[in-house]
């Protein structure tokens, strides 16, 4: 079949690589020129080396066209960011625009998918609304919608292996996505309405949210109460039906912390629960900067604080609504100078220490932020040669600090309170 894919993200550039190795015709575009011409040339621009591969691999097969406009196929595949605006609410600008784009070549018994993640009703009303300006009716078309579930970080294989769910608008739209995505997908795919499928996909990452938001407050009770919440919440996942996820410094990322605000957004009466668990979380930068205010107080002359990780999550280079960022920020208007070191990140807001060493040169206090697995060899020795202070912020419970604590560091590990007296500061 022939099928277009707009907007060659990290999960349009995937799945346009897989249908095209799926022996399906497909033309990949993107408005940015540079996705473009990065993708016809090196594609050096895709970080995660898994789907470069694919991508290579598709391209080289010929399946994989990229094209500087949006090719006419049997199937189009939107794929667009639905970032939040300033204000908190949906940006739905780019679908629109996909569904404009799409509208204009679209043809009767064509296909129109639409995976980005949107408040439940957006996929009939935005692209049905395209869809009438050209003069055609749904009825003529197939519309669906399509979410994915991958984690960054196994896209490639999570494209496979996850189940999917297919929201049709009427059943045979739902038939029709099935048979597309059936070319790749090795697992359960479960039919339903366009509406459910939207919300399913909203309410599994509030879901996520909101799972982290009780961790996160269970981390700031335990260290009000001196327990551990981090063995707390590992002895309570032993039971049968309990799995609380892990207490940490925040939750980045352009999923979870945005597709909350869907529902939210449209009900906000209806939706406490939700909207306090994203405060909640939203809060967390400003309590590890609360710990580092009472282990290295403003003396008259600047602190420097060393910031490990700068992207949203362990070993992947998106530093998307990062809590680094967060609590770099507030860092800096409190007077601190930080530096942030990252081997993974692609970007962060500021300029990025070139090493380890340079992070950590006359540095304070050392506050790892994100546990990629290259900050697992850092030693304490090393550490405290560079540093001019003793201290470790560990926002996730990432080192040993018995063994930190013997090199004469004071530890905070953020959910479990160090031992009475220790925030008291040495001159
Ligand atoms: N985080 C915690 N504690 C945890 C788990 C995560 O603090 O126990 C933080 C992470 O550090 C990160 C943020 O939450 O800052 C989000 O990370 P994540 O791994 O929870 O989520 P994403 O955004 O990488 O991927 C999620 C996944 N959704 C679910 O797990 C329900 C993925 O399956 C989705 O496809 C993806 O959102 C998406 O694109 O929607």
């Amino acid at each position: 079949m022939r099928v277009t894919v707009i907007g060659l993200g990290y999960i349009g550039l995937p799945t346009a690589a897989m249908l095209a190795l799926k022996g399906n015709v497909v033309h990949g575009y993107d408005v940015n020129p540079a996705v473009r011409s990065g993708l016809r040339n090196d594609r050096g621009h895709i970080a995660d080396p898994e789907v470069r591969g694919l991508t290579e691999r598709a391209v080289t097969s010929g399946g994989l066209l990229i094209s500087d406009r949006l090719e006419p196929a049997e199937a189009y595949v939107i794929c667009v960011p639905t970032p939040n605006a300033a204000d908190g609410r949906p940006n739905l600008s780019y679908v629109h625009l996909a569904s404009g784009d799409v509208a204009r070549v679209l043809k009767r018994g064509d296909l129109v998918i639409l995976e980005s993640t949107v408040p439940p009703g957006t996929t009939e009303r935005i692209v049905g609304s395209a869809v009438r300006e050209r003069g055609l009716s749904l009825d003529d078309i197939y519309l669906a919608h399509c979410p994915e579930r991958v984690s960054p970080g196994a896209i490639v294989s999570e494209l496979r292996k996850n189940s999917r769910i297919i929201g049709g608008r009427r059943p045979a739209d739902a038939e029709a996505a099935r048979a597309l995505y059936a070319s790749f997908v090795e697992s359960d795919m479960y039919l339903t309405d366009s509406k459910t499928a939207e919300l399913v996909k909203v309410i599994e990452n509030t879901f996520r949210d909101v799972n982290i938001a009780l961790a996160n407050e269970l981390a700031l009770l335990c260290e009000e109460l001196g327990v551990d919440a981090r063995q707390a919440i590992w002895l309570a996942n032993k039971h049968p039906r309990v799995n609380i996820l892990n207490p940490g410094p925040g939750v980045g990322g352009h999923c979870i912390p945005i597709d909350p605000s869907f529902l939210a957004d449209a009900q906000p009466f209806l939706t406490e629960l939700i909207q306090t668990a994203r405060r909640v979380n939203a809060r967390m930068p400003n309590h590890v900067v609360r710990r580092i205010r009472e282990l290295v107080p403003m003396p008259p002359y600047g602190r420097k604080i060393a910031l490990l990780g700068a992207s949203y999550k362990a070993n992947v280079d998106d530093s998307r609504e990062s809590p680094t960022e967060k609590i770099d920020g507030l860092l800096r208007e409190q007077g601190y100078e930080t530096v942030t070191y990252d081997p993974v990140a692609s970007g962060f807001a500021r300029p990025l220490a070139s090493s380890l060493e340079e992070a950590l040169d006359q540095a304070d206090a050392m506050a790892l932020i994100v546990d990629h697995d290259a900050f697992r060899k850092i030693e304490p020795a090393v550490a405290r040669e560079r540093m001019r202070g003793q201290v470790l912020v560990d926002a996730r419970g990432f080192f040993d600090a018995a063994a930190w604590q013997a090199s004469g560091f004071q530890v905070y590990t953020l959910g479990s309170m160090p031992a009475a007296g220790s925030l008291a500061r040495s001159a």
